[in-house]
């Protein structure tokens, strides 16, 4: 599909981003208004729901042998990000559809991994834990945006150091750490097939790695969660939940860089919500670190989603409100309940269209709509869906719901975005308006 090139952009062969002047070429697609977000580090705020998780778990950790790093830029290479961790050339999160590219070797991070390696090289202490602004192009809903935040966490061992005693060396450390106070359905899913040990590794060495990685986040979530009950019930709910030890489960996952690897799921207001994604780290990674000699493991959390559980914040377009009524909430060091007002009204739009031959990527509608309605945007789903069985052409039909966070919207203002919208839907992608 084509990809969206703001106007802005298309006359220009060069773009300021942070401060510094980047060229251009077929890559760029990142626009005036993400560019725009660059540099709130929200993760830095010590009253933001955002910073206040990150030091939570920075408390939780550090003590443990974690090093902190809070201010790399969001301005990586594509090595960085997708080549040194082994991504496939064909992987999706590559494309310009996934990914805010500045130029073809250099974007905005799409996840804190990109910094593993120089992480690893670099940091003294047997772990580190990296809080940083990371970016995507993806759908708009009350549970995704196109900035948002991650937590990463490594933690490795050294077999120069350790030489034969590796295992003895992990299982000590094992052995060190303190309950978690939860209660695990599956702690030790096996390995299998579709989820297995790194060949480089002894199963030994591969299980107790893994059993070392999720009673670190086993821990993580029980210091978390036990801070969101106390506000929970502080705030008057009578979940009888709440009186009970957390529960998790172990859910198999996949990363091109880790494997085994895994995502924690936990138990919360009557359903099991996905709360981050790790594994043990894949010899590669070490050997592109030009450290061999290691072995390890990595996670990394999604802020947003994280405080919209911990704080009970309805939707992600909070997080980058200036409005004290939202601002004014939060406490540095304290998980509080949000106190939601009342909701001003929505109002939906549908545009339905025929696709040009090319086809349309959802993305790139995303981005049109995001380019002209921002944040007031509050969620957009493809409704309708269907091929002509005539002429073969493809219809759709999005519908676009407005609804701001800070006031009631005006018809006109509505209409006037929507218009802007659909011209740029006609214009960018080449759609037929139905
Ligand atoms: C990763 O980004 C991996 N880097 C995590 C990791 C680290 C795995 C180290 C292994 C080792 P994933 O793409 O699943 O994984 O994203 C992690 C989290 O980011 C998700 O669970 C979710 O909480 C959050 N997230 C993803 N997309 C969005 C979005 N558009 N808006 C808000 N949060 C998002
Ligand atoms: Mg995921």
């Amino acid at each position: 599909s084509r990809a969206v090139w703001p106007v802005q952009l298309i006359r220009r062969n060069s773009v300021l981003v942070g401060g510094k002047e980047y060229k251009t070429d077929e890559w760029t697609n990142v626009p005036p208004a993400i560019i725009d977000l660059v540099g709130r580090n929200l993760h830095r705020q010590p009253n933001h729901p955002i910073g206040i998780i990150r030091s939570l778990i920075e408390k939780r950790l550090v003590p443990l042998g974690f090093t902190p790093y809070n201010e790399f830029s969001p301005i990586v290479s594509k090595y960085k990000n997708f080549d040194s961790l082994g991504f496939p050339e064909d992987h999706p999160g590559r494309s310009k559809s996934d990914t805010y590219y500045i130029n073809k070797d250099t974007l905005l991070r799409t996840h804190t991994s990109a910094h593993e390696i120089e992480c690893f090289q670099t940091t003294k202490t047997p772990g580190y834990l990296i809080a940083a602004d990371v970016y995507r192009r993806d759908t708009i809903d009350r549970t995704h945006y196109p900035a948002f935040h991650q937590m990463e966490g490594a933690r490795t061992w050294s077999k120069t150091e350790h030489g034969d005693k590796l295992a003895d060396a992990i299982r000590a450390d094992l052995e060190a750490l303190p309950d978690s106070g939860i209660q695990v359905e599956d702690p030790n899913l096996p390995f299998h097939a579709g989820n297995p040990k790194e060949p480089a590794h002894s199963e030994e060495v591969s299980t107790l790695l893994g059993q070392h990685l999720k009673r670190t986040i086993e821990i993580v979530m029980g210091d978390m969660f036990s801070a969101a009950k106390a506000a929970a019930i502080a705030n008057g709910s009578t979940d009888p939940d709440l009186h009970k030890p957390l529960k998790a489960r172990w859910i198999e996952a996949y990363f091109p860089w880790t494997s085994p690897s895994w995502e924690i799921e936990i138990w919360w207001k009557g359903e099991w919500l996905e709360m981050s994604g790790m594994g043990v780290v894949r010899q590669h990674v070490y050997d592109t670190a030009g450290m061999s000699d290691c072995v390890g493991w990595a996670f990394g959390i999604g802020l947003e989603r994280t405080a919209m559980i911990l704080f009970g914040v309805p939707d992600i377009r909070l997080f980058w409100s200036k409005d004290p009524r939202f601002l004014d909430q939060f406490t540095a060091g304290k998980v509080t309940n949000f106190e939601p007002w009342s909701k001003y009204p929505s109002t939906s739009r549908d545009v339905a269209f025929w696709c040009p031959e090319q086809d349309v990527h959802e993305n790139d509608v995303m981005e049109i709509v995001r380019s002209r309605g921002g944040d007031l945007v509050e969620n957009v789903s493809l409704v309708d869906e269907f091929v002509h069985p005539k002429t073969n052409r493809k219809s759709q039909c999005y519908r676009i719901t407005y609804q701001s966070m800070e006031r009631s919207l005006t018809n006109d203002e509505v209409n006037a975005i929507q218009t802007s919208v659909v011209h740029d839907l006609t214009s960018q992608l080449g759609i037929e308006v139905r």
